[in-house]
């Protein structure tokens, strides 16, 4: 073990626990739904907000101090040695992470390349002997300056072409470790005003670029799915890939529904102005669910927080329309949360994690439960039925008029029946 994380034990499941750090609701054994609690949640560390994010806001710079903040391949080791050793403490089964987080910079796009590979072999030779596996790798196109009106659909060709290249590295990189998805998060591909924006160019390119990357995913043979995440606002005023509904027609456009899945992530869905289970269960309808990332925003601040998750019957829902949709395949529960800058203490990270796993257990619990116990889904049909009926059915391949001799000739007359929603929501209230 590296110091960083010192005189803290891997974790355990200590129901009774008093104040000593440990789960209390997350059993990785337990059954929940026919799974492993561990196999469902399928959770994983983002390299970024742990290990890399300094603390800083709007207002102010670094808060954190950490021993490997130093931009040198030393301080990437140093870092890996800490973000492992925390893997091993939560007994996570899965990380996730940027180019950027885990290496320095280079002095050009060669040295670039170079030290991401080391630090792959890094991570490699780790995984070796550690549990934990890599749920996604991804590149980080909003960062640094040359990225500042976009990756893919930046003016300046020669930035797309930096940032194909980028991608197709960390391609490699996720593919020699074996990920299991891909993630693109159109980090700044959006504007900040119309007045210099070509949007249809820009909307093209960012097709063309993610076409691009399907291509070569297949070359190379890499099985996992290509995840894509959308955020409607932060960093750019006007984000391309908004919420669900929009990355769906935009694959449509390009012919890719069948390729590319989503990574839905709960403060995303807040600022798009939706609720997280309703973009999951859009997703699942349009058959494009993929991944979530979860975490917790602050419904005041119209920002995205990135906290770490701790309503329970929020979760619990988002958890339900998961296992509805038959839980998670390639995907899993990646932890997008990062502390607040007050919390400078290498316990508050593992604490953060702890109290969000027992968040997500308590959750699907509560799902799990609501699922198997079929109230809802009871509910749901009874309010639908009328559609199993011949005539409602037949109407798939009928027209206006001839549906209109059938109301006139049955003489319909509907009545309208309550939507129920506070009987449903008090159901719901019985299990979280
Ligand atoms: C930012 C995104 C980012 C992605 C990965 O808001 O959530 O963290 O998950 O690039
Ligand atoms: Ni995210
Ligand atoms: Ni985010």
């Amino acid at each position: 073990m590296s110091r960083f994380f010192e005189g803290i034990e891997p974790l355990s499941f200590k129901p009774d626990a008093g104040d000593e750090l440990a789960f209390r609701h997350y059993d990785a054994d337990e059954t929940v739904g026919g799974k492993r609690m561990e196999d469902q949640l399928r959770f994983a560390v983002a390299y970024w907000h742990s290990f890399a994010w300094p603390g800083t806001d709007p207002f102010g710079g670094q808060t954190f101090e950490r021993p490997w903040f130093n931009d040198t391949m030393e301080g990437a080791r140093a870092k890996a040695d800490a973000a492992f050793d925390m893997f091993e403490i939560l007994g996570v089964p899965y990380f996730c992470f940027h180019d950027a987080d885990a290496r320095p910079e280079g002095a050009n796009f060669a040295e670039t390349t170079r030290n991401l590979e080391e630090i792959v072999d890094v991570f490699a030779a780790k995984m070796e002997s550690a549990k934990v596996r890599l749920l996604w790798g991804t590149a980080n196109l909003f960062s640094h300056r040359r990225y500042m009106s976009g990756a893919a659909t930046n003016p300046d060709p020669a930035v797309f072409a930096y940032a194909a290249a980028t991608v197709k590295n960390c391609m490699d990189a996720t593919h020699k470790l074996g990920g299991e998805n891909y993630v693109l998060w159109g980090g700044r591909e959006g504007y900040e005003t119309l007045l210099n924006t070509d949007m249809g160019r820009e909307l093209d390119n960012l097709g063309r670029f993610l076409s691009m990357v399907v291509d070569y995913k297949h070359k190379i043979g890499f099985k996992g799915t290509i995840l894509i995440e959308p955020k409607p606002q932060e960093p750019t005023k006007h984000q391309y890939d908004y919420d669900v509904a929009t990355v769906y027609g935009f694959l449509q456009r390009h012919g890719l529904e069948n390729e590319v899945k989503l990574n839905i992530e709960q403060g995303h869905a807040i600022l798009a102005g939706h609720s997280f289970e309703h973009e999951l269960a859009l997703a699942n309808a349009l058959g494009i669910f993929g991944s979530i990332d979860m975490n917790r925003n602050d419904y005041q601040s119209g920002w995205d927080t990135d906290q770490f998750p701790n309503n329970v019957p929020e979760v619990a829902l988002a958890y339900y329309e998961v296992l509805k949709g038959g839980g998670f395949k390639t995907g899993g529960t990646n932890f997008d949360a990062k502390l607040r800058r007050q919390s400078l203490d290498p316990v508050d990270l593992i604490a953060g994690h702890a109290g969000a796993m027992d968040v997500c257990a308590r959750g699907l619990k509560a799902a799990s439960k609501m699922l198997a116990d079929g109230a809802l889904e009871d509910a749901r049909a009874k309010r639908y039925a009328g559609w199993t009926e011949g005539w409602a059915k037949a109407m798939a391949d009928s027209d206006l008029e001839s549906i209109e001799a059938m109301v006139l000739e049955q003489e319909m007359e509907p009545q309208p029946l309550s939507g129920r929603q506070e009987i449903l929501e008090n159901i719901v209230n019985r299990y979280v």
